[in-house]
């Protein structure tokens, strides 16, 4: 069960986030105004779920800054602060530590450093286990540091390939009860064989990225399918409006710290 969360407001610069979903679907630059609307409503729904929300100050330097699910990687007794590989956002690792100081004394704070990069969006967590994503954001040296990390509280963890985009997370998820969505893609992954896995289809494939809060299950507005094959499965379920994150390649884990 999670109880406490780590959120950034969205910045103006928001705009000039990363995005490759503007180039590859030739959508628009996102609505700031809508965009805080949309997070004001995230927040409420993760409050809604008995999660204790700190919700930091816009930071204008680092347009993805409200991706707080990136700069570090959180858990029962012990914080990661990543080490992101992109320079517009590799800023992001200093600006999370005095909001996980607020949780995590210092012998729990470690750090992915250089040559090491890593975002939160490559890991995902099953049990004590992590699947660490690598891709273009966590190379093999971020991870091996990671898994030296994690191993000291009792954490397991293994790379998985990550060959069709951003993050691990895009690809692939864990809801729980041993239920993964996943790309056909992720679906061929030995390391994911035990799991029930379900496949999304092509056109709602930024759906996967839906998430588990103490039993139900945050869907991406707009993605009929999934919802109703995440309502099957059993799941209670609140959809949520990322149409503004969606421009800049975020989605509804990247929003969120949760432990
Ligand atoms: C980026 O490219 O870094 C941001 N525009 C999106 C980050 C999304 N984060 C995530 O999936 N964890």
């Amino acid at each position: 069960m999670f109880t406490k969360s780590i959120t950034r407001k969205p910045c103006r610069a928001l705009i000039d986030g990363i995005s490759t979903a503007q180039f590859t679907d030739g959508i628009q630059q996102p609505d700031y105004e809508l965009a805080v609307k949309q997070h004001d409503a995230y927040i409420r729904t993760l409050e809604s779920l008995g999660l204790e929300v700190l919700d930091l100050p816009a930071d204008e330097r680092y347009p993805d800054s409200c991706f707080t699910e990136d700069p570090a990687v959180v858990m029962q007794g012990c914080a990661v602060v990543t080490n992101p590989a992109r320079d517009s956002r590799n800023g992001e690792k200093f600006e999370i530590l005095p909001a996980l100081e607020k949780f995590y004394t210092d012998d729990q704070i470690f750090t992915i450093d250089a040559p090491g990069t890593m975002e939160g969006g490559d890991i995902m967590l099953v049990g004590r286990h992590f699947y660490v994503g690598q891709s273009d954001r966590t190379n093999a040296e971020g991870a091996r540091q990671f898994n030296e990390i994690v191993t000291k509280f009792g954490y397991t963890s293994e790379t998985v390939p990550v060959t069709e985009g951003l993050h691990l997370k895009d690809f692939v998820i864990y809801l729980e009860n041993n239920n993964l969505l996943v790309t056909e893609t992720m679906d061929k992954v030995p390391a994911f064989r035990d799991f029930n896995r379900y496949i999304i289809p092509e056109d709602e494939l930024y759906a996967i990225n839906s998430l588990w809060i103490n039993g139900t299950v945050l869907v991406p507005a707009g993605y009929p399918k999934t919802l109703k094959l995440i309502r099957d499965l059993g799941y209670p379920t609140v959809t949520v409006d990322t149409s503004e994150f969606r421009k800049i390649d975020g989605s509804l884990t990247c929003l969120s710290l949760r432990f």
